[in-house]
């Protein structure tokens, strides 16, 4: 047994460091009004148990925590807190350094988190009042926060792993059809989606006026989402020359080395960082 007396025990999560030492984050409800966040690590004869969070209360509303241990075996864990807010909590050494990621709804339930190879966390959780996935990435700076998925009542007992790319790939439940789901980050549709926010905001604009612009402009589109097709139908050779031309026509370089741009803008170059990105995810030579 890692901690008793009679403590109720809710959202217990499990890591192993590279001395094969496990440590278990979870719930402990004290009945008394401070229910604690906690954190057990067998050092090798015994359980160290630290507090994480003590300021968890009214037992039974606050249901998951989610422990990684980071590449000095120093957990980091995901967690909710009270009504509404969903919390990240690191070990540094000495302390527990916590942040709020989302306190703007209530969430609760669920939660799952990683790290990616830079060390920043990458959190799924489930927002229990709009009945959404979503999922929460630090960049550096701040969270960024996005709604993966809100038809029906969808999002409770995500589970989130990253690639070697450092993309999200979800699982999680869907109540409305009793379906289990599975998410992952489109790229073709992430540029598709880049290219009518910077067309919006005039970031991006058509090198020609006019008719003959837009033109260039839809034909663009197209040879996005013909890719976004042969990728589909695992064509990828196709799909590579299709990205190519696209790029040839978004890279800020004329004939003879590359074909005439069709778009302009500040946004342009970003535009074809992301294409070159899907090509090298792709193996394009
Ligand atoms: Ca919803
Ligand atoms: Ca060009």
């Amino acid at each position: 047994m890692v901690d008793g007396a009679w403590a109720g025990f809710v959202g217990p999560s499990l890591a192993v460091d590279s001395s094969d030492n496990p440590h278990i984050s979870y719930y402990h409800w004290t009945y008394t009004g401070t229910d604690l966040v906690k954190c057990a690590v067998w050092n090798g004869s015994s359980w160290d148990f630290k507090v994480v969070d003590s300021a968890a209360p009214v037992s039974g509303i606050n249901y998951d925590t989610s422990l990684v241990l980071d590449s000095s075996g120093y957990p980091h864990i995901s967690y909710f807190i009270g009504a509404g807010s969903l919390k990240y909590a690191v070990w540094d050494g000495s302390d527990w350094d916590i942040t709020t990621v989302d306190s703007v709804t209530t969430v609760n339930y669920s939660t799952s988190l990683a790290l990616d190879g830079s060390g920043s966390p990458h959190i799924v959780y489930y927002d229990d009042t709009n009945q959404d996935l979503k999922y929460a990435a630090w960049d550096g700076l701040g969270w960024v926060i996005e709604t993966v998925d809100s038809t029906g009542d969808v999002g409770n007992f995500a589970s989130i792993v990253l690639d070697a790319g450092g993309n999200p790939h979800i699982s999680y439940y869907d109540a409305t059809n009793g379906d289990l789901k599975y998410a992952f980050p489109d790229p073709i549709e992430e540029i598709l989606d880049f290219i009518e926010d910077s067309v919006d905001k005039g970031t991006l604009v058509p090198v020609k006026p006019g008719k003959p612009g837009q033109g260039q402009l839809g034909a663009l589109i197209n040879m996005v989402e013909a890719a976004g097709n042969l990728i589909d139908a695992e064509l990828f050779l196709d799909a590579c020359w299709q990205l190519q031309d696209a790029l040839a026509k978004t890279d800020g370089l004329k004939p003879p080395e590359s074909a005439p741009d069709f778009v302009a803008g500040e946004a342009a170059e970003e535009l074809a960082s992301k294409i070159q990105e899907l090509m090298t995810s792709l193996g394009c030579e």
